[in-house]
């Protein structure tokens, strides 16, 4: 006997195939054991509901699709860049902030004078805006804390976040921003984070994969290169911030090392598209970053799109460049600004968000043998997720077959 069984519903199971959204109208899908035990056309079920589930819920013609996967956030942080984003509308650049020394480096002082504690409620409240969205799996990275100490602190607040109920992957940044203390010598610290941190790091288990900052006013390319090199020795996968403000060809790089993803792509050329296709890495896109940097260069969305390189949408939830919790808003402004359909912006944050994770055989999609991760909302389309700005439309948030109150 299943211990759920949710029907009056239609699914968006995102299995990629012929129909949109991998629809099935009129459908009924089932939990046991947390996984998911039976998806199809509720004139299929093998039974009355009841006979066939310990509990039935009716979910009166709602959609159920995937629960949310945001694959690329920096929840965990101290403080705010509110002052940063005046500036920056009095004309500084992001660049002239963070060379003056602002910018990342101004978050890493507040991170570093932060509690566990102050970290773990700061980000729990940003976390509850994705929760209410539908977010059942979330990526969160370090990379304001530039030491040991603190890259830990941050990794481990991000840890704690799992008891809201949702599936947390964390990614150590260590190569984020150059730390103050290391001005004159950037060596040392490239050589202290492959060398000592990623060790420590991947020792404890705090991290499932390593990313880098891949930019003029981050890391070269070799820096990178070496880091990654140490990381992939220590068991952790790799994702890059790549092309965001400049062409570093970091996602060539990436792909080289089998990353699993490679994020932002803004100055993407075509042999970086070519080298993702042929690695099977996934296109990270961004769109708060570009929205709320006032960017005009739109990432390779038709190169990507017809080179078969899957694409992923996140939050990037950060404090300099996407103050944002939301992944519908997201969603939204990866079809207004960069052109994808509705039904790729929902695939990006399940199916294609699991994948950026490595997380494609667990979650993403509706299939049996999944883990039940289901989002069921109030909408009489899919392409509503996309559409609507602001809007309350999750009905019920499952995770991993337990329904989660939303409002806590
Ligand atoms: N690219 C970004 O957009 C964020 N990090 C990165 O490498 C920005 C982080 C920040 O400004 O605090
Ligand atoms: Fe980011």
């Amino acid at each position: 006997m299943w211990d759920t069984l949710w029907v009056d519903a239609n699914l968006a199971t995102m299995v990629s195939g012929a129909k949109p959204y991998g629809a099935i109208p009129r459908g009924a899908i089932a939990a046991k054991d947390g996984r998911i035990a039976w998806v199809g056309f509720a004139a299929d079920l093998p039974g009355r509901p009841e006979t066939l589930a310990r509990e039935v819920r009716a979910c009166d013609n709602a959609w159920i699709t995937p629960g949310l996967v945001d694959c690329h956030t920096h929840l965990v942080f101290g403080g705010d860049r509110a002052r940063e984003f005046e500036l920056r509308l009095q004309g500084a650049s992001y660049e002239e902030i963070a060379r003056a020394g602002g910018g990342i480096a101004s978050t890493v002082a507040a991170t570093r004078s932060a509690t566990k504690r102050e970290l773990t409620t700061s980000a729990a409240r940003r976390l509850v805006g994705l929760l209410h969205e539908g977010v059942t799996t979330v990526e969160i990275k370090s990379g304001y804390g530039l030491d040991l100490e603190t890259e830990l602190k941050m990794l481990r607040a991000a840890g704690e976040l799992a008891a809201s109920g949702v599936r947390i992957k964390r990614t150590v940044l260590s190569l984020h921003a150059l730390p103050p203390e290391f001005k004159e010598d950037r060596a040392a610290y490239v050589q202290l984070v492959a060398d000592v941190m990623i060790p420590a790091i991947a020792a404890e288990g705090a991290a499932d994969a390593a990313d880098a900052f891949c930019e003029t006013i981050g890391f070269t390319a070799d820096e990178v290169d070496y880091v990654f090199s140490a990381a992939r020795a220590h068991g952790l996968d790799v994702k890059l911030h790549a092309e965001q403000l400049s062409n570093q060809h970091g996602a060539a790089l990436a792909a080289r090392h089998g990353a699993l993803s490679a994020d932002h792509l803004e100055y993407l050329d075509d042999a970086g598209v070519a080298a993702m296709a042929e690695a099977g890495t996934v296109a990270v896109l961004l769109p708060g970053a570009f929205y709320f940097l006032r960017e005009t260069q739109s990432p390779p969305i038709e190169k990507l799109r017809a080179a078969g390189v899957a694409m992923a949408v996140a939050t990037d939830c950060n404090p300099g460049t996407s103050p944002l919790t939301s992944p519908l808003a997201a969603m939204n402004m990866s079809c207004t600004l960069f052109r994808l359909t509705p039904e790729e912006a929902l695939a990006g944050m399940t199916r294609e968000g699991a994948r950026a994770l490595g997380l494609q055989d667990d979650v993403g999609t509706l299939e049996v043998g999944k883990v039940a991760d289901l989002a069921i909302w109030d909408i009489n389309s899919p392409a509503e997720l996309s559409y609507w700005l602001g809007a309350l439309l999750l009905r019920e948030r499952v995770f991993a077959g337990q329904v989660v109150p939303t409002i806590e």
